[in-house]
């Protein structure tokens, strides 16, 4: 079924979520309508309690997201623009933080705010045409939806400045070479590579999707030791759902779970 809020279309596949981000006559720059509808689109897809993947990709055969709005942007006063940043920071959050698994889909130009959407995401796969960067310093400001924070914390501090302090974009195979995305398809193979992964993640328990997400992200903001007693504390609540009884019992049984998702 697909719904179409618009500048943010969603169409779900049983456990998978697609939602596209639709405004391709301005490359999908995200205005606060757009955002508006992306945080929509976010909200539905989490009251579903089917939905364990979600694909995020652009409109359009050129661009992923060009950015936030240049339009939009230019008039803010300081305090307008903080807002803005914050509002959107925790727009991300909710992509990077919640429970539900999210693949990037860069189908062309991933640019600043675009960029740092698809930094939000577990998993990026770019299409071979696709160009991304931070170029917010030709615009005479820095990345301010989390990319001076994500992006380093990815590719490491090093190649992080030089990406924004040179504001150059670099091609797919570059940004797979510095780990920026995953991997590289072509263009035609990018939608069917997205939907064969969320597939395959979708096939697996939910509570140990989450558990894992949690791990990876609230560990990385640890030291190790607190970061290894987290991941014991998570480890043991996994044999508090019935998935992990399920699995176990069925490698034993030599066939296939049927996962519950409890
Ligand atoms: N904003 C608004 N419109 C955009 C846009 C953008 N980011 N990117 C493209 N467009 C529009 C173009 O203006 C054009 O509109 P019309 O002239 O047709 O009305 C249409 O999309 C097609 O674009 P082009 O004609 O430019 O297409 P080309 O193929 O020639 O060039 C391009 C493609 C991607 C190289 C070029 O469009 C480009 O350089 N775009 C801007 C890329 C960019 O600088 N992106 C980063 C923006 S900065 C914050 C607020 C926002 C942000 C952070 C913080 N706070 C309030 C704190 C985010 C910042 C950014 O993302």
């Amino acid at each position: 079924m697909e719904t179409s809020h618009e500048r943010v279309i969603t169409e779900k596949f049983d456990a998978v979520t697609l939602i596209k981000i639709n405004r391709p006559q301005s490359l999908n720059a995200l205005d606060p309508l757009t955002l508006q509808q992306l945080g929509a689109a976010i909200t539905a897809m989490e009251a579903d309690p089917q939905t364990k993947v979600a694909i995020i990709t652009g409109a359009g055969s050129k661009a992923f997201v060009a950015g936030g709005d240049i339009g939009v942007m230019q008039p803010l006063d300081p305090l307008g623009a903080r807002r803005i940043a914050v509002d959107v920071q925790q727009l991300l959050n909710r992509i990077e933080y919640g429970s539900t698994v999210f693949i990037a889909a860069i189908n062309g130009y991933a640019l600043g705010g675009g960029c740092e959407l698809a930094l939000a995401c577990d998993i990026r796969i770019a299409a071979d045409n696709a160009q991304l960067g931070q170029p917010e310093v030709n615009l005479g400001i820095i990345p301010g939806w989390g990319a001076t924070q994500r992006l380093p914390r990815l590719v490491g501090s090093s190649m992080a400045k030089q990406l924004m302090l040179t504001g150059e974009r670099i091609n797919a195979a570059q940004a797979a070479q510095i780990g920026l995305v995953n991997e590289v398809v072509t263009a035609a193979e990018l939608m069917g590579r997205a939907h064969e992964l969320a597939q395959s993640i979708a096939a697996k328990p939910k509570i140990a999707l989450q558990l894992i997400k949690e791990a990876v992200n609230n560990g990385l903001e640890m030291d190790m030791n607190r970061a290894f007693a987290y991941e014991a504390d998570l480890f043991g609540l996994c044999f508090a759902t019935a998935d992990q009884k399920e699995g176990m019992r069925a490698f034993l049984e030599k066939r296939q779970p049927n996962w519950r998702d409890e």
